[in-house]
């Protein structure tokens, strides 16, 4: 009798612990697109408006437009830097070098300084708009991923489905979104940022899509497939996944690339459709 209850207690926990096992989440499935078109999510595509240069030894970690110039922030220990790039050249006007130490990573800018994360230092920088003289340091726990701002906050992924809402003076967490689809599934890897148009836009790592994210809600408002920019980028080369997302919001244009991509595309949308 007592080695029946034990079965039964076995396999009540069996049972229990399929029922309590956390669903997949999206970017964890073999192909998002699959999941997205059984779904019936929202998915708009693109045109690329235009090709500019991309330096391809760049390991590209964060992207940011301002006044006419792209900045940008790149990774790998030793080769972590942040620039002032000419856009239609790719020439860099301003640049500086992070210590062999850091592995660059999330880039903004706001109130005329420059927010630069980098991955698992736990320590950030804040520059000079202008002289990219160090203001200071500043400090977080976890992973730094991407980083982008609304003007007022600062916004910051680690890698999860959470991205970090952030005062800027004192780089202190205030709040946070929960990112998931319409069935509440939690959206992981998001990456790169880039606040446009009220919305938090994130690719997500080692996937060409992008989530548009409501920074009120966390839902995901729809998703962009850039599965077309690897058609056309050269195929010789070391090119890895695409990262980073410019806006300039006075011409209202965007910009992609990615971690050592030769190419740096101005795309448009087409079909901004909502879920
Ligand atoms: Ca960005």
């Amino acid at each position: 009798m007592q080695r029946n209850i034990g079965r039964m207690f076995l396999l009540l926990l069996i049972l229990l612990s399929s029922v309590l096992e956390p669903k997949l989440s999206i970017a964890q499935n073999l192909s998002i697109f699959h999941h997205l078109s059984t779904n019936r999510d929202s998915i708009s595509d693109i045109v690329i408006a235009s090709t500019f240069p991309h330096n391809p030894e760049s390991f590209t970690q964060g992207l940011v437009y301002h006044k006419g110039y792209l900045y940008e922030s790149t990774g790998l220990n030793g080769n972590s830097s942040l620039k002032k790039i000419e856009i239609e050249s790719g020439r860099v006007i301003k640049e500086i070098k992070l210590g062999e130490k850091y592995f660059g990573e999330g880039l903004a800018i706001l109130n005329n300084k420059i927010y630069q994360l980098t991955w698992k230092n736990q320590e950030g920088f804040i520059y000079d708009l202008n002289t990219f003289r160090e203001i200071r340091k500043f400090s977080y726990s976890g992973e730094g991923w991407g980083l982008t701002t609304d003007g007022k906050t600062l916004f910051m992924s680690d890698g999860s489905s959470t991205i970090f809402l952030i005062e800027p003076e004192l780089f202190k967490i205030v709040g946070k979104i929960e990112v998931h689809d319409k069935n509440k599934i939690p959206v992981t890897n998001l990456n790169e940022l880039e606040y446009i148009k009220g919305e938090i836009w994130a690719n997500i790592f080692t996937e060409a899509i992008i989530v548009r994210i409501s920074p009120q809600t966390g839902n995901v408002l729809g998703w962009i497939d850039l599965r077309r920019l690897y058609k056309i980028l050269p195929n010789q080369g070391r090119r890895d996944v695409l990262n980073g997302i410019a806006y300039d919001q006075e011409g209202d244009r965007i910009f992609i690339t990615g971690k050592h991509w030769p190419e740096l595309f101005e795309i448009k949308i087409q079909n901004l459709n909502q879920n």
